[in-house]
């Protein structure tokens, strides 16, 4: 994917009784697969197929649980979807490699593929990679995020990280950067990293985000119920295009799509038509 001249939304598709946002909302693999062809009639063309929470304090999924839940999904998708491209959302690593052989062509590792066996799976393939920050664990990571700088130490981990892979013998245009909106970062953090996101990656590596539905923007709004932090995210993907984010990871594609592309539009960067 060429992601200079314009951006692209991914599609969440949570196959998990425990998500924040829509924890149960597709228990099964058909109703889960529904969604996903729905984001891309929306205009998502990568889908994020997850089946663990990491809302702080989520229970943990064993990694045949976790199989169970998202190899269905995937393989129904790569059917119905043939050119959707298929996103594995996982910490772990036999999951990546079986959501591979399913179909899917994206690892996003929430862990930022500090995991050995996770950057052998990326290595072993060509897979495309998301490379997210967190600090700590999905366990612990809201108990008391700290940071001197936030920006500066999440830019120096990205960095270092995109390094590490290259010396791993992974591509240096296969690997996507991530801020990690909500991953062990108080509001303030969030904030800031918003505001720098043009500081967040080098020049030539794409910056994903996701803010969708997370509790930063109801803290900001008073708390706001799950169902009124769509507006503020329509409006987020507006500015986070404008400062730079190439893919934008989002439960509502038909909103925050159209957003993008009247950002676009006003940018100067015409979206290009999907290939369906
Ligand atoms: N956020 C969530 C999950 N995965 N991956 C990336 N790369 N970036 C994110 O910001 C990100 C992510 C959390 O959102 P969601 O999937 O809706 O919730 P849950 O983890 O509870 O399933």
């Amino acid at each position: 994917m060429d992601l200079r001249e314009r951006a692209v939304m991914m599609g969440i598709v949570n196959v998990t009784p425990d998500s924040f946002s829509d924890g149960g909302r597709f228990p099964d693999a058909n109703a889960a697969v529904a969604h996903g062809m729905a984001q891309w009639e929306s205009g998502a063309e990568i889908l994020d197929v997850g089946g663990e929470s990491t809302r702080p304090g989520a229970a943990e999924v064993a990694a045949e649980e976790e199989m169970d839940r998202v190899l269905p999904v995937l393989a129904g998708l790569r059917q119905a979807v043939p050119d959707a491209i298929l996103s594995i959302d996982t910490m772990k690593a036999e999951v990546a490699a079986a959501a591979l052989a399913a179909g899917a062509s994206i690892i996003n590792d929430v862990t930022g593929f500090t995991h050995p066996a996770m950057i052998e799976v990326a290595a072993r393939s060509s897979c495309g990679l998301v490379v997210m920050h967190m600090q700590g664990t999905p366990r612990t990571m809201q108990s008391a995020p700290r940071y001197d700088d936030v920006v500066a130490e999440v830019r120096a981990f990205l960095s270092a990280r995109l390094d590490a892979l290259v010396s791993a013998g992974i591509a240096r245009e296969r690997v996507v950067l991530d801020p990690g909106i909500g991953f062990g970062k108080s509001l303030e953090h969030n904030l800031a990293l918003l505001r720098s996101l043009d500081q967040l990656s080098p020049p030539d590596r794409p910056l994903l985000l996701g803010v969708s539905r997370k509790s930063f923007i109801g803290a900001v709004l008073g708390n706001a119920e799950l169902s009124n932090r769509h507006w503020a995210t329509v409006a987020l993907t507006c500015l986070a295009r404008e400062r730079g984010a190439r893919i934008l990871r989002v439960h509502d594609v038909t909103a925050n799509a159209q957003a993008l592309r009247m950002t676009e539009a006003i940018l100067g960067q015409a979206t290009r038509a999907r290939p369906n």
